[in-house]
């Protein structure tokens, strides 16, 4: 299957990002901070798995009038299935879940997920997009080329929410736990602060 390289599909999403909340979790949170920083990022490690599609759900219906990108794990993702449901229910039309599947818990040693094709039977494949779908989501974008990334990150910020987005990526190799920039607490008020400032 044809993946990404991690970084480069960040760097897709970061020249395409204008005003909007970008969390970031895990590998994503690790690379994303190396791309420099932004009042509206919050960089969600460590090391809460599977919560930040709730922290951002949250976030969105606080504020409607800006929009809210999650970049989860497949790995959080598998951990919080049940919070795509909750997140159709809302229906913020402000919010955006982009799952960067790896097929592996990265920042623990690479792990294999449940999910990933290699320890699975043959035909017993799981499909992220075909789970939101399921859980309600209309939005449902998949990429697995920067090429369609570059191209289709566009649409992907214009749709009315909820959206979910795969994106297929390389691991990483080594990747290591994200080193948080700060006490969570801290960072919380100067998100809040920069929202304040910028509305
Ligand atoms: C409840 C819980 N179980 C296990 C962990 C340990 N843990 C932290 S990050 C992580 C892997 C995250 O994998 P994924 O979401 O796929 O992100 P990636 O590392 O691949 O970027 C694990 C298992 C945890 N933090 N919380």
């Amino acid at each position: 299957m044809e993946r990404m390289p991690l970084v480069e599909c960040l760097e897709v999403l970061r020249a395409a990002r204008r005003d909007q909340v970008v969390i970031t979790t895990m590998g994503t949170a690790r690379e994303w901070m190396k791309l420099g920083s932004h009042p509206l990022d919050f960089i969600y490690a460590p090391s809460a798995m599977g919560e930040a599609p709730s922290l951002g759900l949250g976030l969105a219906l606080a504020r409607p009038n800006r929009q809210v990108i999650v970049c989860n794990g497949d790995g959080c993702m598998l951990m919080n299935l049940g919070c795509l449901v909750t997140i159709t229910a809302a229906a913020p039309r402000n919010y955006v879940l982009v799952v960067f599947e790896n097929s592996v818990y990265e920042v623990t040693g690479g792990q294999a997920t449940a999910a990933a094709a290699a320890v699975r039977p043959a035909g017993a494949r799981v499909d992220f997009a075909a789970l939101a779908r399921g859980a309600g989501f209309q939005q449902v974008h998949q990429f697995r080329s920067l090429e369609s990334w570059q191209e289709g990150v566009h649409e992907v910020l214009r749709a009315v929410g909820p959206t979910f987005v795969v994106v297929h990526v390389e691991p990483v190799p080594g990747g290591a736990v994200p080193v948080s920039p700060g006490p969570a607490p801290d960072r919380a008020r100067a998100l809040a602060r920069a929202l304040e400032a910028a509305s």
